[in-house]
């Protein structure tokens, strides 16, 4: 034990919850901006208050709504469209269920999760919508209208969340800390890419929780051994890519019908640097795009360079620096080879230096 550092004793069991005053959580970007959804949740106490999660929630979008749920328990959730298998996880291990496709116009107020366009938890007419707040990590846009709280200093939504936990005294409980937890692993890349910190948020909710970091893997990894449909999505891409060599960097694109990132991932380990996965699904159009972090450090950012790409083809695009993605409509095909295309020009212009 250090010395001269207050040490906390580790809670047997804490369903009984412990107090967020008895550790520090970064204190929030904007705390009276905060307050102010805070104070709409509390007044919201005999409304009909949703927490909306993105389509194919995430561990992170998930885990946000599951955070405040446990701090303002009159709070239903729910996804636009699907659950990811994470995120489906994480629910049936807590024993929480999240509705899919809630009835928005049902509701009095409505917190958007992790969401940083409009089409990602809706068919992009909020026409008939309740009062909205929107709680987002990922880079500002102009995607939204009216006031949205964004602090893309924080790698997870869910870090947001906590820190409205927070504010507002909430106890923390063991499947607080879980969720809380769960949504950095997963918005981090497993830590790869976090902060300093992410590692203090995550020390203070396993110091002061019973939960392990055995407990969250468990959780979130707990499926990929016999998940099939997640290993045949891989193995697909890796059968249908394309690739391109720019001097030492390889650019892939493929297709694949469902889990998306996942082939994005196993493409970046097959060798690639720079990944474009698209899916179809009925009308809709979903690109994710993956990037190693030595392309980041040529000063390119998948978030800002999808959101181009949104605008060029009339689709929302956005995200972080190395992971990022474009929801909307169109040939999946078409709109791969303008990623690549531009891609490609971006990378010849970092590798070869701008043309003349
Ligand atoms: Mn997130």
């Amino acid at each position: 034990m250090r010395a001269g550092k207050e040490c906390m004793d580790k809670p047997e069991r804490s369903e009984q919850g412990w107090s967020f005053d008895r550790g520090v959580l970064p204190q929030a970007m904007d705390e009276v901006f905060l307050w102010k959804i805070i104070n709409d949740i509390l007044l919201g106490r005999d409304d009909r208050v949703l927490a909306l999660a993105h389509h194919n929630a995430d561990l992170d979008a998930v885990a946000s709504a599951l955070v405040l749920k446990y701090a303002f328990p009159w709070l239903e959730m729910g996804a636009y469209d699907s659950i990811s298998a994470p995120g489906r996880n994480l629910l049936e291990h807590l024993g929480e269920e999240m509705a899919i496709d809630p009835n928005v116009k049902d509701y009095d107020l409505v917190i958007v999760l992790d969401s940083s366009s409009p089409i990602q938890v809706s068919d992009g007419d909020l026409s008939g919508w309740p009062r909205r707040w929107v709680i987002d990590h990922h880079m500002r846009n102009e995607n939204w209208s009216g006031e949205v709280y964004v602090d893309s200093d924080r790698s997870a939504c869910v870090e947001i969340a906590l820190q409205m936990a927070m504010l507002t005294g909430s106890k923390l409980t063991d499947d607080m800390a879980l969720a809380g937890i769960a949504g950095i692993i997963a918005d981090t890349g497993k830590f790869r890419f976090a902060d300093p910190t992410d590692l203090d948020i995550c020390s203070f909710l396993l110091n002061g929780s019973a939960v392990s970091m055995e407990d969250v893997l468990s959780v979130i990894e707990g499926e990929n051994y016999f998940d099939v449909s997640k290993k045949l999505a891989q193995l697909k891409a890796a059968k249908r890519v394309k690739y391109h060599r720019i001097k030492d960097q390889i650019l892939a694109s493929s297709r694949v019908s469902t889990f998306e990132a996942a082939a994005a991932r196993s493409l970046l380990i097959c060798g690639a640097d720079v990944v474009f996965i698209g899916s179809n699904r009925k009308d809709d159009l979903r690109i994710s795009a993956r990037a190693k972090p030595h392309i980041i450090g040529m000063g390119i950012h998948l978030g800002e360079f999808m959101s181009g790409i949104g605008v060029e083809t009339g689709n929302q695009g956005g995200g972080h620096d190395g992971a990022a993605g474009l929801n909307g409509k169109g040939n999946v095909d078409r709109i791969l080879s303008i990623c690549t295309k531009r891609m490609s020009d971006l990378l010849k212009e970092k590798l070869y230096g701008p043309s003349r």
